[in-house]
C-alpha cells in the first residue's frame, strides 16, 4: 500500500478519497485536509469524474477527528496561530464538500467522530455499516463542536422528518454516541449497509453509479433508535437558546432516567465549552448558511483554544487518558456568557 496519509485514485468515474493514517484512527492533520482539498477541485469541473467516494483504510473506523494532540502541542509552545490556520483549512474542506455539485458518498464502518463528521456529513449521500457510531466529543476536551456541524445538526431531517435544535443542542452538549439507527433517525446517515457486503456495494458503486449500488444493498436498522424514546425529553430539555434556560429545564425535568443520563454524560464536560456551545447552536442556526457557520466555530475555538482548558482537556483525556480534567471556571454559573457572545459579535 502507499505510505500517504490520504490516498487519491480515479476508478472508472470515481473519484476516490483514501484516509490513511490508521495508527491515528485518521486523525486529521493538515496534510491529510490539504490532500482532499487538492482532489476536489482538481475532480469539480473534470467531466470524466461522475462522483467522489470517501473510505478509510482503518479497520477501527472511519475518522476519529482532528489531530487535537499535535495542535495542543502547538497551543502550549504559544503557537496558536498554526493551530488556527490547520482549522480554517479543515473548514474550507467542509464547506468544499458541501458545495460540491457531485455526489459524494462516505462509508463509514466504525468510529465518526468530530473532523469525522465533517468529511462525511457534509456529502450526499453518508453510508454507514452496522458497526458505526458517531459523537461530537469536544466538551470533553474543553473546545467546541464544529466542522460545520453547529449549523448542520439543526439542519437534519432524517427518518424523524423534522429539524431540531433541540437535538444538536443535546448530540453537542451530551457527546452521544448515535448507533447506526440513532444517525438514521438524526439525518447524519442516509443509508445502512452490512459490513460484509461492503465491498459488493463498492464494486456496483464504481461500476454502475450510487443509485444502483444503493438500491441493490441498503437495508434497515433492526432496532428503533435509542434516541427516538428520548425524543420528547430532549425537546423539553434542550429545545432553548441559552445554557442558562437548559440547565433551568434539565432542572425541572420529570423525565428522572433521561435526566440522570444527561448528568452522567455532562459530568466531565468543560463548562466554558458548554455555554460557548449553546451560544454557538443559537448564532449558526441563525445564520443563513454553512459559511457563516463555520466562521462563528473557527472564531469560537481560536478563542477558547488560548485559555488552558483546550490544553488540559485533551490532557485528560487524550495524553493521559486519566479523564480527571482540571476546567477553570469549574462551573458553567461562573462562566462570563457576554465575553463568548462577544467572541461571535
Ligand atoms: C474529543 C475529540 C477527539 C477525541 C476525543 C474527544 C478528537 C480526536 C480523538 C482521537 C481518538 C483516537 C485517536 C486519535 C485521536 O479523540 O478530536 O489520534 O487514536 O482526534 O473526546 O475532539
Amino acid at each position: 500500500m502507499s505510505e500517504a496519509v490520504v490516498n487519491t485514485s480515479v476508478q472508472h468515474r470515481t473519484g476516490h478519497i483514501e484516509l490513511n493514517r490508521p495508527k491515528a484512527l485518521n486523525s486529521l492533520n493538515q496534510e491529510m485536509v490539504d490532500i482532499v482539498n487538492d482532489a476536489l477541485q482538481s475532480w469539480e469541473d473534470d467531466p470524466h469524474i461522475e462522483q467522489v467516494l470517501i473510505t478509510s483504510t482503518s479497520e477501527k473506523g472511519f475518522c476519529a477527528g482532528g489531530d487535537v494532540r499535535a495542535i495542543r502541542d502547538l497551543d502550549m509552545e504559544g503557537r496558536h496561530e498554526e493551530g488556527d490556520e490547520y482549522f480554517e483549512h479543515e473548514y474550507r474542506m467542509n464547506l468544499h464538500l458541501a458545495n460540491f455539485p457531485k455526489p459524494i458518498i462516505s462509508i463509514a464502518d466504525g468510529v465518526v467522530m468530530g473532523g469525522g463528521i465533517g468529511i462525511s456529513a457534509h456529502g450526499s449521500h453518508r453510508v454507514v455499516t452496522e458497526k458505526a457510531f458517531a459523537a461530537m466529543p469536544e466538551m470533553l476536551i474543553g473546545f467546541i463542536p464544529d466542522v460545520g456541524s453547529t449549523k448542520m445538526f439543526s439542519s437534519m431531517r432524517g427518518t424523524k422528518g423534522y429539524e431540531s435544535l433541540a437535538l444538536a443542542n443535546f448530540l453537542c452538549l451530551t457527546a452521544w454516541r448515535m448507533n447506526p439507527a440513532d444517525m438514521l433517525w438524526a439525518g447524519y446517515a442516509t443509508h445502512l449497509v452490512p459490513s460484509d457486503q461492503l465491498e459488493a456495494f463498492q464494486q456496483l458503486l464504481i461500476s454502475d453509479g450510487v443509485d444502483a449500488a444503493i438500491a441493490a444493498f441498503a437495508t434497515q436498522p433492526e432496532d428503533e433508535a435509542p434516541l427516538k424514546k428520548h425524543e420528547a425529553a430532549i425537546a423539553e430539555v434542550f429545545g432553548h437558546d441559552s445554557w442558562e434556560e437548559i440547565a433551568a429545564a434539565l432542572e425541572a425535568c420529570r423525565y428522572e432516567d433521561f435526566k440522570a443520563m444527561v448528568q452522567s454524560h455532562m459530568e466531565l464536560a468543560c463548562p466554558t465549552s458548554v455555554v460557548a456551545a449553546v451560544e454557538l447552536l443559537r448564532a449558526s442556526n441563525a445564520a443563513p448558511g454553512l459559511a457563516e457557520a463555520l466562521d462563528f466555530e473557527l472564531r469560537m475555538g481560536n478563542s477558547l483554544r488560548r485559555t488552558p482548558n483546550f490544553v488540559e482537556g485533551v490532557r485528560a483525556v487524550l495524553v493521559d487518558k486519566t479523564k480527571d480534567p482540571k476546567f477553570e471556571p469549574s462551573t458553567t454559573a461562573e462562566v462570563d456568557v457576554q465575553a463568548l457572545r462577544a467572541v461571535l459579535a
